[in-house]
């Protein structure tokens, strides 16, 4: 085995946009927008993430902006894409709101 190097396409590897690490990523977002839109209609509302993050510290105010912020086509709701898209700008800081979330929740 040890000689053997299997050579990726460049694509793979090189670029930023890695698809594994992505996929991952996304899987694990799957899983949280899942977790926050508790009556599984697709959407993420305020009140819905008020229930998720209850506790961690997360003004109204501030989930108002963070759904203001994400919420592209200004229907007040989040939906999948537009999750992916707020986490995907505003990643380092939720990492830790996420990370304690994991740690407290067993998420
Ligand atoms: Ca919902
Ligand atoms: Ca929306």
């Amino acid at each position: 085995m040890g000689s053997q190097w299997v050579w990726f396409p460049r694509a793979c590897c090189q670029d930023s946009k890695a698809p594994g690490p992505d996929l991952e990523r996304e899987k694990h977002w799957a899983e949280l927008f899942d977790q926050l839109d508790l009556n599984k209609d697709g959407h993420i509302d305020i009140a819905e993430l008020r229930a998720g993050l209850a506790g961690r510290g997360l003004s109204k105010g501030s989930l108002e902006r963070m759904v203001k912020a994400g919420d592209t086509n200004q229907d007040g709701v989040l939906d999948f894409e537009e999750f992916t898209q707020y986490l995907r700008t505003h990643e380092k800081q939720l990492k830790i709101m996420f990370k304690n979330l994991d740690r407290n929740n067993d998420w």
